[in-house]
């Protein structure tokens, strides 16, 4: 048998889990006696595929026999081929509740009904062997191990779903399609041949000639079907990507593409990822399926090695092509090709000796921060003008400041000095949050144990990150003396804008010296406890963007070092003064 003859059109049987009619009122009407679950977001994303036949075969979350045989051999006890394990984690009092032939309802956050589960099993699982065997790793830099040893609940439910209605969604009405509209869709104009091209990233010139020549050798229609669930953290959000992506479609030939968006939680599981995502187009009635370079890949892992190799991922699915039902179409990263004014396959390119260029994510971020010009062999302006009114050069980002030092090293002084040459300047308000002061209104309440230490840092974070979100700028004071709160608000942060950590490295015996409250005195008399310094640890910023040395040099100094450095990393403008 070819491989073209296995296709089958619009293919494969799809599961049909929602209740209509009689059925469904009398569903909701029990479920108001089961008891309930709320989902998390990526259980919501699961449910909605699973609900809507993009998860055909399954009919529900995996139970325990079925989970074993995919995390050992990618197949479920029938089996079928399918790579990833799609659970119901729990926390531990949750499972304890809860017990074969138990019927509970499945909420989302808002107490929406949306399906209910009848239980087949409970049970804990090892975490270390799934991560070991889905994603070939136990290390935590992985985003999917990361999620399930630290966000996931420790034991799992499993149980077939009877469907009350999909999750709600807001936005793009128009472009959000389940598999059984698809499929309608693409008998209605006749397109026997779809090929699907997934995406997490704004798409540029290269996706562009790729999905275009993927058409072309295929001869069908292409369905350019991103993930909206969940991307991996740090992503471009899904809003500036689909307007982006609304951009470029104009750019295909008329009648070439369609965009239908994917409400997908991503693992970014490289190998068996690939596998999944082609059974989910087939289940979207596609007929073929582009698999590039490091297709799901999470990239490095923190030691700077590749989780998965380039081209691992088309390999499985190859080895899975006859049963998979979907044709895969392989291609090799493409490249601009400066002689020839054309995208070409790298290898192609690189046989020939040709020279040729090349803009990564990480290379665009950059040069969108420093509002360079992106050029147009790179990506079509309209794209570029989309992707700038969310990434907008740094002088226009909002940006945190955050001071971190012990008691009386002079954070509180200096970024006052800060706060009034940032003002002198103009162009963007200022807020300062400074320790002392946080504490008599944002935190009152709060004392100096370790976790209310963190509760009030990591508060000064959230409220940090949303005036850089805003635009504005953040001056935080707090002594903030655990690294790991530090990480937390760095990460919340730099989602939004600009984070420039300041620390204060003033030396204890300085500090003591000052003693400008006399509270080191009443530490060291043992009248107040858990001073940081003397009893309480101070964690020495790993990674400070700058680090001021009071005892060296006047208030002034630090405050025009902080403001220089701001200057020279782009944040501000000094022809704003004009
Ligand atoms: S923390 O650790 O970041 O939550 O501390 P912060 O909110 O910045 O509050 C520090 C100010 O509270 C006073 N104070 C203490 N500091 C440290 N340890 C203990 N046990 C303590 N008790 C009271 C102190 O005046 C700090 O002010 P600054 O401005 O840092 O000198």
């Amino acid at each position: 048998m070819t491989s073209t003859e296995l296709i089958k059109p619009h293919g494969g049987e799809l599961c049909d889990l929602m209740l209509t009619g009689d059925a469904l009122e009398a569903a909701r009407e029990a479920a108001l006696h089961y008891p309930s679950i709320t989902l998390t977001e990526r259980q919501l994303c699961d449910i909605e595929l699973l609900l809507n036949g993009g998860f055909s075969p399954l009919r529900g979350f995996l139970g325990q026999a079925d989970y074993d045989r995919v995390v050992e051999e990618m197949r479920l006890t029938s089996g079928d081929l399918w790579p990833m394990p799609i659970t119901l984690d729990v926390d531990e009092a949750t499972a304890t509740s809860l017990s074969e032939g138990d019927k509970v309802a499945l909420r989302d956050p808002t107490g929406l009904l949306l399906a209910v589960l009848t239980v087949s099993d409970v049970w804990q699982p090892d975490k270390q062997r799934e991560a070991e065997k889905v994603f070939g790793t136990t290390s935590q830099g992985h985003p999917a191990v990361h999620y399930l040893m630290n966000e996931a609940g420790s034991h799992y439910v499993g149980g077939t779903l009877e469907g009350i209605q999909l999750p709600i969604h807001y936005d793009f009405h128009d472009l959000r399609r389940t598999p059984r509209e698809m499929r309608a869709l693409f008998e209605a104009n006749g397109w026997d041949k779809v090929v699907a091209f997934q995406t997490r990233n704004p798409m540029h010139r290269a996706h562009k000639e790729l999905t275009d020549r993927a058409a072309e050798e295929v001869g069908g229609h292409l369905l350019i079907h991103p993930v909206v669930g969940m991307t991996k953290p740090g992503d471009v959000d899904y809003f500036t990507r689909v307007r982006c992506y609304k951009k470029l479609l104009r750019h295909y030939p008329e009648g070439r593409a369609t965009i239908s968006l994917l409400p997908l939680a991503m693992r970014m599981g490289g190998p068996r990822e690939a596998v999944w995502h082609a059974i989910i187009r087939k289940n979207y009635g596609c007929t073929h399926f582009i698999v590039g370079r490091d297709h799901a890949g999470p990239g490095k892992d923190t030691d700077g090695t590749p989780f998965y190799g380039p081209y691992d991922a088309q390999e499985l699915v190859i080895a899975h092509q006859d049963e998979l039902g979907i044709q895969m179409v392989p291609f090799r990263l493409m490249v601009y090709v400066p002689e020839r004014d054309a995208y070409e396959p790298i290898d192609e390119v690189q046989q020939r000796g040709d020279e040729f260029k090349m803009i990564s994510g990480t290379q665009l971020r950059q040069m969108l921060a420093e509002g360079a010009e992106i050029p147009s062999w790179f990506s079509y302006e309209d794209v570029v003008a989309e992707l700038r009114r969310t990434h907008p050069p740094r002088h226009k980002q909002g940006f945190t400041v955050f001071f971190t030092g012990l008691s009386g090293s002079g954070k509180s002084t200096v970024a006052n000095a800060l706060m009034v040459k940032l003002l002198e300047l103009g162009g963007r308000p200022v807020t300062l949050l400074d320790g002392d002061v946080v504490r008599t209104h944002l935190s009152k309440g709060l004392g100096f144990s370790r976790e209310d230490r963190s509760i009030n840092v990591q508060r000064i974070g959230f409220v940090a990150s949303e005036i850089t979100k805003h635009g504005g700028i953040a001056i935080c004071a707090p002594i903030a003396p655990y690294e790991a709160d530090r990480r937390a608000n760095r990460q919340r942060i730099s989602d939004v804008g600009g984070y420039i950590e300041v620390f204060v490295d003033t030396p204890l015996e300085v500090c003591e010296a000052r003693d400008v409250k006399g509270l080191y005195a009443k530490a060291r008399a043992g009248i107040i406890k858990g001073f940081t310094g003397i009893d309480d640890p101070y964690e020495v910023p790993e990674n400070p963007e700058i680090v001021v040395k009071t005892a060296e040099q006047t208030i002034e100094e630090s405050a025009q070092q902080v403001f220089d450095a701001l200057v020279e990393m782009g944040y501000l403008r000094i022809e704003d003064e004009a």
